[in-house]
Parts: C-alpha cells; structure tokens; sequence
C-alpha cells in the first residue's frame, strides 16, 4: 500500500474529501499535505484525528529502538508533574528540548542551560532511561552534529521521533536530512501516520503527535489556536498593582489579584494579543459585557484560587504562563478542562 511522504496517510483515488486523495497514484504527496505545505490551508484539517492509543502502537511496532522525544520548551516546565515520560517508560530515550527561541531575551544560553539542567537531572532520577538531552531550536545550526555523533555513542541506527502533536518532530528531522520532506505546519496533528525514512545508515521513523488533554490547544479551532500559539520570542507583558484588579486574555482567562500590598503580574503569552485590565470590582461586569465577543471563549472557565507569599509562576499548556510576585492572593480562571501546573524554577 502506497502511503503519503509528508504525512504517512495510505493514499486512494476515490474519495476527493478524504484523507490520502490523489488524482492518481504516481503522486506522492496526498491533497492535505500539498495544500497544507503550499498555501497553509486548512479545509481538509482534523485535529486531534490520531488517538494516543494508535500511537503507542505505531511505538511498540519498533522494540529496542531509540525514541527521541522532542518536547517544547514550555512542556518541559512542568514535565515532572506531567505523566508524558511514564508512556516511554521501558525505551531508551534521547530527549530534545525544542523550541528555546521562544523564551523571553532575558533568559540567556547559560542561564537557559542552567535551568534546564537541574531540570534533567530531577527528572533522570525517577526516569533513568532518559540517556542524554539536548536543548535546540530550528534556527540553532550546532544540531545536527551533536546529534549524530550521540546516535554513534548511543549505537542507534532505528530511531523514533516522539512526542507531543506540534512539538516540531517532522520539522527536526528534515533538518537532519537536509530536506523538506515531510509536511511540518503550525497545527497540531499535522502527521497522520509513521513514515519511515533511510538516511546515511539511519532509519528514521516519524510519528504522529500524542495529544495533551491539559493543554488548550486540545480544545481550540484551528483559527483559536492560531491566535493564541506562541511562535516567537515571548515579550511578557508586565504590569504593577496595589489594588485589586482583574486581567483579561480574551475569554481563555481571567486573574483576578488582590494584593496585600504592591505586586506585579506578568503574562507570557503569544506578542499579538494584548491583555484587558480593568479594576476588580468592574471584573464581572467587563466579563458580562464582552462575555459574547470574546473571539476565543470555546467553554466555562473553572477557577483556581492561590495564596502568594513570595512569587509564584503558573503554567498553561497551549497558552503560556504568568509569573505572580509580591504579597496577595490570586484567583485564575481558566479552561475547566485543562490543569495548571506551577512551576518551580525562577526565570
Ligand atoms: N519557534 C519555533 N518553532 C518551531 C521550532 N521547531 C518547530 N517549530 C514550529 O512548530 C510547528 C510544528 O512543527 P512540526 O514539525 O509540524 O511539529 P510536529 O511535532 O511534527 O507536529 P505533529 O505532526 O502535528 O505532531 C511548525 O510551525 C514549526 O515551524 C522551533 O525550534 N522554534
Ligand atoms: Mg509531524
């Protein structure tokens, strides 16, 4: 069976709306992927269309390989309260930290290595199968050395890109190919199916991405998502308070803060969008007026409240974070659906 080159999906001629069309079989690439790849367009997308039980399948169709799992940078935050590392239990694993580019100017390659050692090195105590890691990003040019000469150490000629959907897997291997072979495009669930590549004398297998029930991006349509998805350098967007005030990301969130005395609030979040704030008690007014014209209100917000001694940084996966200090308390309503995590380091 013929199978598409970008995506993985079996390609048919019958069915023009389904996935793996193809005028004819000659081709290689099925609609989605060549109108994914050359005019970013959406009509024939599904998120979320690959289970997580397909994809541990398509894993345990490859036993004593090495699985690189790529994970985004933000992920990586909150892996150890994450049950993500738990699915690669039994494999030897070379974990990639991808997307670094995205942190904010003030992190700098030794603070950035700094953090996330410590990081690793938690994590590598409940999880000593992780054999070694790598922090990258698609512009940084050191990658590809790096990583091959750790397959040679690791003796690894099977190789599995792994991980989360839309944590840069096909991009990262066509980098390492030198090719641009495989679909890669901003939504998640972009590859459909494994597609095995040989290169040198790899075999490199690309996999769908496992999806995160904790992550808004799970929940968005695809224009929501492509609103609020952190692609560039973050500017956090901070401001200061001694009164209690209310801040509003469209209708994805809403903090409130009641301080005991000055504090500061500080959003990471995609550069585009532009926090409202208003005075706390005008909260609930301002959310009733625009509670219809929030462009991305997808379903009812569930509220968490925190007691803020010192600072505190929150995380929400598809979203972004906010890093809370001075004295108060904090009351944040988010995506009933999704868990926060609290992070630990202090960036
Ligand atoms: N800023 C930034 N974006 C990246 C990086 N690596 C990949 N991306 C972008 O992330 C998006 C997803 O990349 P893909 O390679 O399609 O991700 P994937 O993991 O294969 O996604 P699925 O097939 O959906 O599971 C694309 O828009 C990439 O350009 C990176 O290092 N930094
Ligand atoms: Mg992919």
């Amino acid at each position: 069976m013929k199978k598409c080159k970008g995506c993985g999906i079996p390609l048919q001629t019958k069915d023009k709306q389904g996935l793996g069309y193809v005028v004819d079989m000659e081709q290689d690439y099925c609609k989605r992927c060549f109108r994914l790849s050359h005019y970013g367009d959406t009509a024939n997308f599904k998120t979320n269309y690959v289970t997580n039980e397909k994809i541990i399948k398509i894993y345990d169709r490859y036993p004593g390989a090495l699985f690189v799992l790529i994970v985004d940078i933000l992920d990586v935050l909150c892996l150890k309260d994450d049950d993500l590392l738990d699915l690669f239990k039994d494999r030897d694993v070379l974990m990639i930290v991808n997307k670094t580019d995205i942190l904010p100017e003030n992190i700098n390659d030794r603070k950035i290595d700094k953090i996330f050692s410590r990081i690793l090195f938690d994590l590598n105590k409940k999880y000593p199968n992780i054999k070694a890691a790598i922090l990258t990003n698609k512009y940084e040019n050191k990658f590809n050395d790096q990583f091959f000469n750790l397959l040679e150490d690791l003796n690894a000629k099977n190789v599995v890109f792994a991980g989360r959907a839309n944590a840069g897997k096909s991009s990262l291997i066509n980098k390492l190919i030198h090719a641009s072979s495989l679909t890669t495009s901003i939504y998640p669930g972009t590859t459909l199916e494994e597609v095995e590549i040989f290169y040198k004398s790899y075999r490199f297998i690309d996999t769908p991405g496992l999806v995160d029930v904790n992550n808004y991006a799970t929940y968005l349509n695809i224009e929501k998502y492509k609103l609020s998805k952190i692609d560039k350098m973050i500017r956090p967007q901070i401001f200061q308070f001694n009164e209690p005030q209310s801040y509003f990301y469209f209708g994805l969130l809403r903090v409130d803060v009641i301080p005991k005395d000055k504090a500061s609030i500080a959003f990471y979040i995609n550069n585009e969008n532009k926090i409202h704030r208003t005075k706390y008690e005008n909260g609930d007014d301002y959310y009733q007026k625009h509670y219809c014209e929030f462009v991305l209100r997808v379903k009812p917000l569930g509220i968490t409240d925190y007691s803020i001694k010192d600072s505190k940084i929150i995380l929400i996966k598809g979203l972004g974070m906010i890093k809370i200090s001075g004295e108060c308390l904090a009351y944040v309503h988010s995506l009933a659906n999704c868990r926060l995590y609290e992070c630990e380091v202090d960036l």
